[in-house]
């Protein structure tokens, strides 16, 4: 399986993060790839590969211009305001969004924004066009039949079209599913199994019957990011019944987590995809600092197995997964089982 892979990740780091309360360093920072990475290694995977060139017209009917330009220009506004540290929304749109962000920075950050955990640094750009690149990567082993692992931080599951979320900010999942589809594949399957629910890919698609989207995550009552995820939530218009949402309550083990799995894998298999991409968050683990459920190291593989089962050219995008050494064994286990 070909690892796509780039240092340029190092460009996005945050310096601090609002927990609980508190500045913490942020969970989300370059030294989960040295723990990702580390993981790969001791399970044996030794070649990674440099991602294709990033070719920005990935990004149309994924994320709007407006949310694209507010990105890349977001640090610049910042600094140009006087402000020192990275772009840090405070302010968020209760009622309905208008039509234009606020003129201000502080405002425009907000309205393309869902959570105060989600900061944008001078060169954080590189690393988003890399990580898509490495996303796009994926598509080019997929559309030939082969699956394929985009090993990349920051994540991207939370990023709606037109705001970031949940350390996102572009949204590699929906990325490498809209690619697929502009590769001439009819049908393609989404399948989130990062411990919180894919709110910017569900929104992404939801109007849409070719990409049938599957999450198994933390109910919304007590988990992040709380006002999506609900079992109720299916889709509109032509896309009804193509989000599929299993919210699972804290402190969930294997068994009952495999059992939401294999009725996804189900509904999956019956939608007739040409392939599938799978948000690969394995902050389903049961020491993750941030999250609820209760995996073991040797669950990873042996849902990897479950997802081969399939028989489907895959996509597996990197999500979440913090703090502990085992996120590393963790993804390679889900690569591994998948594999053999
Ligand atoms: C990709 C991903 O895994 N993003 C996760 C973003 C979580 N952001 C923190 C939100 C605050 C949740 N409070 C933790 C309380 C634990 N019960
Ligand atoms: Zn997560």
């Amino acid at each position: 399986m070909k690892i796509y892979y780039t240092d340029d990740h190092l460009a996005h780091h945050p310096k601090a993060e609002v927990h609980r309360g508190k500045m913490v360093t942020p969970h989300e920072g370059p030294h989960r790839m040295d723990l990702l990475m580390a993981g790969m290694k001791r399970a044996g995977f030794t070649d990674f590969t440099e991602p294709p060139a990033f070719d920005i017209t990935c990004l149309d009917g994924v994320h709007t211009p407006d949310y694209i330009h507010f990105v890349q220009t977001a640090w610049a506004r910042w600094k140009d305001a006087g402000y020192a540290g990275d772009v840090l929304p405070m302010s968020f749109p209760y009622n309905p969004r208008r039509a234009k962000p606020p003129i201000e920075i502080d405002g425009a950050a907000g309205y393309f924004c869902s959570s105060a955990d989600t900061m944008i640094t001078e060169t954080s750009w590189t690393a988003l066009a890399s990580t898509a690149a490495c996303a796009l990567g994926t598509v080019e082993s997929v559309a030939k039949g082969e699956s394929a692992f985009a090993l990349i931080r920051p994540p991207g599951h939370h990023a709606g079209a037109d705001y970031m979320s949940g350390y996102c900010i572009l949204n590699n999942a929906a990325i490498a599913a809209q690619a697929l589809l502009n590769k001439g594949m009819d049908r393609v399957a989404i399948l989130d199994v990062d411990s919180h629910h894919g709110n910017g890919t569900q929104d992404i698609f939801y109007a849409r019957d070719d990409v049938l989207f599957a999450s198994l995550h933390g109910e919304p009552d007590h988990h992040f990011p709380y006002f999506w995820g609900h079992k109720d939530e299916k889709g509109a218009g032509k896309g009804d019944g193509y989000t599929l949402n299993y919210p699972l309550p804290a402190g969930t083990h294997y068994p009952a987590w495999r059992n939401a799995l294999l009725d996804a894998i189900a509904k999956i298999r019956n939608f007739k995809p040409d392939a599938l991409v799978v948000s690969l968050g394995v902050d389903t683990f049961e020491r993750d600092p941030i999250s609820s459920f209760k995996l073991k190291v040797e669950d990873y593989p042996a849902y990897g197995a479950d997802i081969a089962k399939l028989g489907l050219p895959t996509s597996f995008i990197m999500e979440g997964g913090y703090g502990v050494p085992e996120i590393g064994d963790n993804a390679a286990g889900v690569l591994k089982g998948f594999s053999e």
